[in-house]
């Protein structure tokens, strides 16, 4: 009986041999040793064949299939080692690469020049306060002796939410806030966003302010003049300041502090209008009627309180010499600060 011959199992063999990927030696195997595999197919031979030959036939078969399945075995243990050093080959790591450069932000340097000044009234003694920026009229004007004719509160200005509800104007409610929380003697500043509607290349409807206040048994002028005249050596440096008078319905008297202009010293140039001088704050005496709107003693107390724009205070810092850049988020603008 020659249905299975030496030729079967070399034919077999071989194309085991030949397979060259785990792939193709499954389908090898599917079709030798699948349902309707060769093998399988000889198998179903067996009822066909008489008694006497069935014991050679199976012997054979049995002899033919466990080297086909060993030659499999081997075959699929070979190339899986194969395909796996070409896997650890391909997904090598050059570790001796340079990395990918991540585009890491900044500080924005209105934050950064706000830390700062926080960081000088900090050493001086000052608490520091922060509010909403939502506010009632009462706290953003009332309180602080602005009239219901004042300009400032007009919807050209302002930024209603509700007749009685605005966008602050300024840091000066949370100041408001401060003094209905706290007694007697204190020193105090208020930095943070504040909103006014108007637009245009020196002016955003957002900028930033930082008040401050300083309120006890008698503080006098002279107190304002060294605090501030301190505070601006601190972040200029050694250079001249002075003090004009000027109005503000918060504080009486008011003025104006200026410093000996950053680029010409004095001489005048373009950024100075060529009077050498610079405008850096408002400040003045604490009107006694703001006192009284929060319930202090005015017989007893005084106090004085002082504003600046963050947005100036940092283009001075920096030579900045366009507003809009804060707020345009060009990144080769804001990178310059880091
Ligand atoms: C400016 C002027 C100023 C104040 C702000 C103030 C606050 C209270 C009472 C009195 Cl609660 N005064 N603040 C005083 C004077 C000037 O700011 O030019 N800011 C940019």
């Amino acid at each position: 009986m020659s249905i299975i011959n030496l030729e079967m199992k070399e034919t077999a063999l071989k194309r085991i041999e030949e397979s060259t990927n785990v792939l193709e030696i499954e389908q090898v195997r599917v079709e030798l040793l699948g349902k309707k595999g060769t093998i399988t197919e000889l198998s179903k031979k067996m009822k066909e064949i008489s008694n006497e030959e069935k014991r050679e036939f199976g012997q054979k078969l049995n002899e033919l299939r466990d080297s086909i399945i060993e030659a499999i075995e081997n075959k699929k243990e070979i190339l899986k080692n194969i395909e796996q050093l070409s896997k650890l080959k391909d997904e090598t790591l050059d570790i001796s690469l340079p990395g990918r450069k991540v585009n890491k932000g900044g500080e924005h340097p209105i934050t950064q020049t706000t830390n700062y000044l926080k960081e000088i009234f900090m050493n001086m003694g000052f608490d520091v306060s922060e509010g909403p920026e939502i506010e009632k009229t009462e706290y953003n004007f009332d309180a602080l002796n602005i009239p219901e004719s004042h300009p400032s509160r007009d919807y050209q200005d302002t930024f209603y939410i509700k007749e009685n509800e605005v966008l602050r104007t300024h840091t000066s409610p949370v100041q408001v806030r401060y003094m209905l929380e706290n007694k007697p003697p204190f020193r105090m500043i208020a930095p943070g966003k504040v909103y006014r509607s108007d637009y245009d290349i020196s002016h955003t409807p957002m900028f930033h302010q930082l008040e401050g206040l300083m309120v006890g048994e008698n503080i006098s002028f002279a107190n304002l003049k060294a605090i501030l005249t301190e505070f601006v050596k601190k972040v200029f440096g050694e250079t001249k300041v002075r003090f004009r008078p000027h109005f503000f319905p918060f504080t009486e008297p008011s003025a104006e502090m200026d410093v000996e202009c950053v680029i010409c010293k004095g001489q005048g140039c373009r950024l100075c209008k060529n009077s050498g001088w610079l405008e850096i704050m408002g400040c003045g005496m604490v009107d006694p009627e703001v006192l009284k709107a929060v319930g202090y003693d005015h017989e007893k107390y005084t106090g004085f309180a002082f504003g600046m724009g963050i947005e100036r205070v940092t283009m001075l810092r920096f030579g900045i010499d366009d507003l809009r850049a804060f707020f345009e988020n060009d990144v080769r603008f804001l990178r310059q600060f880091n």
